[in-house]
């Protein structure tokens, strides 16, 4: 399945201004990233993958049952090994996280008819990090908007700045601001400061909201999902180098001992320097 796609040039200016919203307020939108017909195509893959998932038990539901999450996205179809790639994406996270940037997880979130909001937090690696958190970019989600997103079908909210309190939400305390509602048309991509407060909120229509997510780590940040596994080494061979970076099956682990370099497999380590 191959993307027609759009606008797969981003121009230097709306860089500046990504990073910059990026840095300041903490999130940026970028409208129209895929067309869409693209979009469509990614949610009719996601819900049947969902549905094959929710028939073998798989997959993780929450939010009173009403949202439901396929995780490890890459294995499951090349529309979502193209998605995870996109030039548009990857050009604002190698300016916001480095050259060397990895994914850290790429999975689907859908909110369905109902679903009450998920709960202000901050996603991981920053749950699993004692605050006061590192000053800087350390990581950032990309909120794949695979419907339009509106005010009611369960979007993405964010609170303007609270990526600077370097810490997360107590309870209660998100509600005393202001929140920024992210609503865009199908194909647009919420991009956000990985340590910005934020959930998805309720979807009081009859049509299940769907959104992918992916999170991208400055390289020393050990991902959320076992990325290197997600394809297997055959799998992987006729993959592109971009694709092989963001699984972390490029990254060396030197073995100066033995004058080695290893890298990761899809099971364990390698060395192509081994005889
Ligand atoms: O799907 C969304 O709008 C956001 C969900 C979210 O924040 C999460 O799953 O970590
Ligand atoms: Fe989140």
């Amino acid at each position: 399945m191959d993307l027609e796609s759009s606008n797969l040039e981003i121009s230097s200016e709306r860089l500046d201004l990504a990073e910059k919203d990026l840095r300041t307020v903490g999130f940026h939108i970028v409208e129209n990233v895929i067309t869409a017909e693209d979009a469509d195509k990614a949610r009719q893959a996601t819900l049947d993958l969902a549905e094959t998932e929710a028939q073998n038990g798989k997959g993780s539901i929450y939010g009173e049952d009403k949202i439901r999450r396929v995780w490890a996205l890459v294995s499951k179809g090349t529309i979502f090994c193209q998605l995870i790639q996109h030039p548009t994406v990857i050009a604002i996270w190698k300016r916001f996280l480095g050259e060397d940037v990895i994914a850290s997880t790429f999975t689907a979130n859908i909110v369905g008819p109902g679903a009450p909001a998920g709960g202000w937090h901050i996603d991981y690696p920053y749950w699993a990090m004692s605050p006061p958190f590192p000053e800087g970019s350390l990581t950032g989600q990309t909120v794949w908007m695979l419907d339009d997103f509106t005010p009611d079908n369960g979007p993405t909210a964010c609170i303007p700045n609270s990526h600077k309190m370097l810490r997360r939400p107590k309870p209660g305390e998100a509600e005393k601001h202001q929140m920024a509602v992210a609503t865009a048309p199908k194909g647009s991509i919420l991009f956000t400061n990985g340590a910005i407060w934020h959930q998805c909120l309720p979807n009081t229509t009859k049509q299940s909201r769907v959104g992918l997510l992916g999170m991208y780590n400055r390289s020393v940040i050990y991902p959320q999902e076992d990325m290197p596994r997600q394809l297997t080494d055959q799998q992987l061979e006729n993959q592109s180098d971009m694709l092989k970076q963001l699984l972390g099956r490029k990254m060396e682990f030197r073995d100066p001992d033995n004058d080695l370099t290893w890298r990761r497999t899809e099971t364990g380590f390698d060395t192509p320097d081994a005889s």
